[in-house]
């Protein structure tokens, strides 16, 4: 795949550079070595003290001159000490949460200036370019877990401003388990493996976690999403992002908005189904982050509208729930989102490690005209991101490349370990008797905090409206389609069936009798609990849109990024293949060759194997790549073709996986006759019985459906079931 990837490069090297660049890639050139080209200027290897090593391959040792026999290695060799010390100390302490991730580079363009609401440059300007860094990461698991598990997605971005760094610390799910920090340990730690073996690795299918769930009914709303095909998305490039927190906005009149942030991805929003992800999980635990390299190698670069909803001050306690609160979602019926800017992801870091592993995010990190609110969760967070990063990095980590603002800094914070600036002159401290560094006034971009008044008594709790925990939980539950609403009961019976305590189980299926009765009924008939013969809690009824995602169907249907297969033996037609072939091509889809071996697979006619002119070379074997790696398959046709696939079990399995997975299977000619063999059950039919002068009409059903809004999560298929 790696090798074909390349091989389908749209842009070169030195093009893309040139189109990639922005302000922090020219800050970051300054770290970067080259090591390639260092080898081809006559640079070998030297120690970290700059002296040139004669040998990187063995350790210095006494050797017996008559025998030849190689006696001890000697501790004295420094040059060899040096290599294994630094590798033994390789690591750092991975992120406590959100540790499995990967990030890329980009650039935010604001599309509507809003002074209405603030005075961010980042905000007001539509003339910059803002550059970003963005990591994408699943919560639960540790650093080397697999990327498809059923989790929360984090999506992280970096905005190098010219007023210093903003980070929006957020997720692909609009909400939180938890109100006030101090409960952030409790529901990681529940999370988590369990103490006692270390077990589950990056899931939620245990018995804690559910324990945990039930006792802290704030959760509620949260785990319904988790539970919700969400979990699992197809791609960081069709999903969501949202800040979750409020933070607030101020203009030039000193005016405070409450504000929260979201992106839409252009491509829409779709997820795997759950048998594909628990499969990718095994068949490749890299798959989001090879598709999202995929994706921008090929310069099919990911694209997301930035979004707002905004609430005056004044308007703070007009809602039945609190805007501060954590757990709700601020429906978009009530209030809209505001498109104001756009972020292209279009760059891969040059190396993991100094990118992507030493970013660090801090929702702290705000410029003037962006503020905090009393989110209870935000006031902990903005302690913690903070804090976290001395641990990972150390006290200097706001200086590492990645980490430094393209705007610039000076303070008098020294010293320390791993200390990079040097900073010349004779004081460190202010007043100083020179007047060096002095504070900026507010009028010359000093940040301010908003006067707020403040009167009150000190006490533990949260307002009023924090207390209920069900009505947004309905709200989303009733506001996905029935396709969604079966995944998340299969989702729940999947997740309790692995809770072996019936306290567990028992209990949080009377929780889901809080919320709907039927979903209840459901998931307690699978996993052998019982309920009571009436819901605990009316359903409401009331549903709000874009809460589904269905809501969110791609911008333009296409088939842009895609991976196709295409599936042959030795004796397909090879007019059919060739259509299909460039028209996945043309509309920058990324095709694949899949057939019986990885070698040449030969058309009608050179079925003897002697002629190979008119052979295609197949990317994989059915056992190499599977029909999991794949939105869709395509069949041409050829009899000899369809008659090898149609004895084999492989390729009959591979046909069958797609279309259990809801795939679009395209077929023409015998291929048709394959298809038939392998998935025509009963109460299944094609949808449209094409032949290959039709290949053309094929490939339209693929672009028009595949993706489209009608098939959001799952792709449509040519071929119809009646489930
Ligand atoms: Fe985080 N979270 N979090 N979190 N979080 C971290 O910071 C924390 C929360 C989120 O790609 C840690 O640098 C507390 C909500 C993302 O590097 C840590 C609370 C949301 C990332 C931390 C929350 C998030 C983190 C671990 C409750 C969605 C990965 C490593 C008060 C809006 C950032 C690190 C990256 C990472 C603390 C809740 C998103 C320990 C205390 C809500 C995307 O500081």
């Amino acid at each position: 795949m790696e090798a074909l990837s390349h091989a389908k490069h749209a842009v070169t090297e030195k093009a893309h550079d040139v189109m990639t660049t922005n302000a922090k890639i020219q800050d970051l050139q300054r770290d970067t070595q080259d090591t390639v080209k260092a080898t081809n200027d006559g640079v070998g290897q030297t120690t970290d003290h700059g002296v040139k090593i004669p040998d990187a391959d063995h350790w210095l040792k006494i050797v017996n001159p008559e025998t030849g026999r190689i006696g001890p290695a000697l501790l004295e060799d420094q040059i060899a000490r040096e290599k294994i010390h630094s590798f033994d100390h390789e690591r750092i302490p991975e992120r406590v949460v959100h540790a499995r991730g990967t990030g890329v580079h980009g650039y935010f363009k604001l599309t509507r200036a809003i002074p209405e609401y603030t005075t961010a440059g980042v905000l007001t300007d539509t003339s910059r370019t803002t550059p970003t860094f963005v990591r994408f990461s699943t919560v639960l698991g540790s650093r080397g877990s697999a990327d498809t598990v059923r989790d929360v997605r984090g999506f992280a971005t970096k905005f190098y401003t010219e007023e210093g760094n903003w980070d929006i610390v957020g997720n692909n799910i609009p909400v939180f388990f938890i109100q006030d920090a101090m409960k952030f340990p409790d529901v990681i730690h529940a999370g988590k493996p369990e103490p006692h073996n270390e077990v589950p690795q990056a899931q939620t299918a245990h018995n804690n976690f559910w324990d945990f769930q039930f006792l802290h009914t704030e959760a509620t709303h949260m785990f319904m999403w988790a539970m919700s095909d969400r979990a699992i998305p197809r791609s960081y490039r069709m999903m969501q992002g949202f800040g979750v927190n409020t933070f607030t906005l101020t203009n030039a009149q000193g005016e405070r908005f409450f504000v929260k942030f979201h992106w839409i991805p252009e491509l829409g929003v779709h997820s795997l189904v759950w048998d594909e992800a628990l499969k990718l999980a095994g068949q490749d635990p890299d798959f989001h982050r090879k598709d999202l390299l995929e994706a921008i190698d090929n310069g099919a670069y990911p694209l997301y509208r930035f979004g707002i909803q905004v609430i005056p001050e004044a308007k703070e306690h007009d809602f039945d729930f609190d805007i501060l609160d954590a757990t709700k979602v601020w429906p978009e019926d009530l209030v809209p989102v505001e498109i104001i800017g756009e972020m292209v992801l279009n760059r891969a870091p040059d190396e993991f490690f100094p990118e992507t592993e030493q970013v660090a995010f801090c929702t702290s990190h705000v410029v003037p005209g962006i503020g905090f609110s009393d989110d209870p969760l935000l006031q902990g967070r903005n302690f913690s991101y903070f804090d976290t990063q001395i641990t990972r990095l150390g006290k200097n980590w706001q200086e590492l490349p990645i980490n430094r603002p393209v705007c610039p800094v000076m303070n008098f914070n020294r010293d320390g370990a791993l200390r990079h600036r040097i900073s010349k002159g004779t004081v460190n401290y202010w007043p100083n008797r020179m007047g060096v560094a002095p504070p900026h006034p507010v009028a010359q971009g000093g940040f301010i905090e908003f006067q707020q008044k403040m009167a009150g008594i000190k006490v533990r709790m949260n307002g009023e409206k924090f207390k209920e925990h069900y009505n947004q939980a309905q709200l989303f539950y009733n506001s996905l389609s029935e396709t969604e609403k079966l995944h998340v009961t299969n989702a729940f019976a999947f997740e309790l069936d692995h809770c072996d305590d019936p306290i567990v189980y028992e209990r949080m299926c009377l929780r889901l009798c809080d919320i709907d009765y039927d979903l209840a009924r459901a998931v307690a008939e699978k996993v052998g609990a019982s309920i009571p013969d009436a819901p605990t809690r009316p359903n409401h009824g009331k549903t709000t849109t874009r809460l589904s995602q269905f809501d969110f169907p791609p911008e333009k249907p296409t088939i842009k990024s895609r991976r196709i297969a295409i599936i042959i033996a030795d004796g397909f037609n090879k007019a059919s293949f060739e259509v299909a072939h460039k028209a996945i091509k043309a509309a920058s889809a990324v095709p694949f060759v899949i057939g019986p071996r990885r070698g040449k697979i030969y058309p009608e006619g050179a079925e003897d194997r002697k002629d190979d002119s008119g052979a295609v070379q197949a990317d994989h074997h059915f056992e190499g790549l599977r029909s999991t790696m794949f939105d869709a398959l395509y069949i041409p046709g050829g009899l000899q073709s369809s008659i090898i696939l149609s004895a084999s079990g492989r390729a009959i399995h591979y046909v069958r996986e797609a279309f259990g997975h809801l795939k679009t299977i395209g077929a023409v000619g015998e291929g048709v006759d394959f298809l038939k063999n392998a998935v025509i059950l009963p109460g299944v039919e094609l949808a449209e019985d094409l032949n290959s002068s039709e290949v053309k009409v094929s490939y339209g059903v693929v672009t028009q459906r595949t993706f489209g809004k009608d098939d959001n999560t799952v792709g449509s298929m040519v071929m119809s079931t009646t489930k």
